[in-house]
């Protein structure tokens, strides 16, 4: 199976619905291999954000994640990286379809309530970069052969 990592940024605690978002993902038939909360310091928004260093917005965009702790999440399943994004929907809310979490939940791109991996080579980085292995779980939902069927579950 493949994991994912997500953080619910500030927008979705600070706003009370951390809960309603990981809800989503358990009803789907995802599960937590990782969940714990945190505040992002400099250093690691610096490293996780590298691309966007130079944006002007970045500044802001380092401030919004620092609002509140945020909930960093290791999510199991399979193509779990597509599904996960698919979920979120695009950057920014106001052109979310409604279903996302995007797109129930926010009309901003800056607060824009869930980071998502978006590409396994990625999501392998983000995963390590936030979470120590005794963090990470091995096991899997008892209900995982109503799931998923038989020839789908490697
Ligand atoms: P995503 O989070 O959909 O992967 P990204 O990696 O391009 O998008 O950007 C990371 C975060 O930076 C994004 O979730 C919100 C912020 N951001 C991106 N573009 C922005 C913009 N034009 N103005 C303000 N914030 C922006
Ligand atoms: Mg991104």
């Amino acid at each position: 199976m493949e994991r994912t990592f997500i953080i619910l940024k500030p927008s979705a605690v600070g706003r009370g619905l951390a809960g309603e978002v990981i809800n989503r993902f358990e009803r789907r038939g995802l599960f937590f291999a990782g969940l714990k909360m945190m505040q992002l310091s400099d250093a690691i928004l610096e490293e996780h954000y590298a691309h966007l260093k130079n944006k002007p917005f970045f500044p802001m965009l380092k401030r919004a994640m620092q609002a509140t702790p945020v909930i960093v999440g290791c999510i199991e399943g399979k193509d779990a990286v597509q599904v996960v994004r698919t979920m979120c929907g695009p950057t920014n809310c106001r052109e979310a379809q409604p279903g996302t979490v995007r797109g129930d939940f926010g009309v901003s791109v800056e607060h824009n309530i869930i980071h998502a991996s978006d590409s396994k080579e990625n999501a392998v980085i983000e995963i390590n970069r936030f979470f120590q292995p005794k963090e990470l779980f091995d096991y899997k939902p008892v209900s995982i052969n109503l799931i998923y069927g038989q020839d789908e579950m490697n």
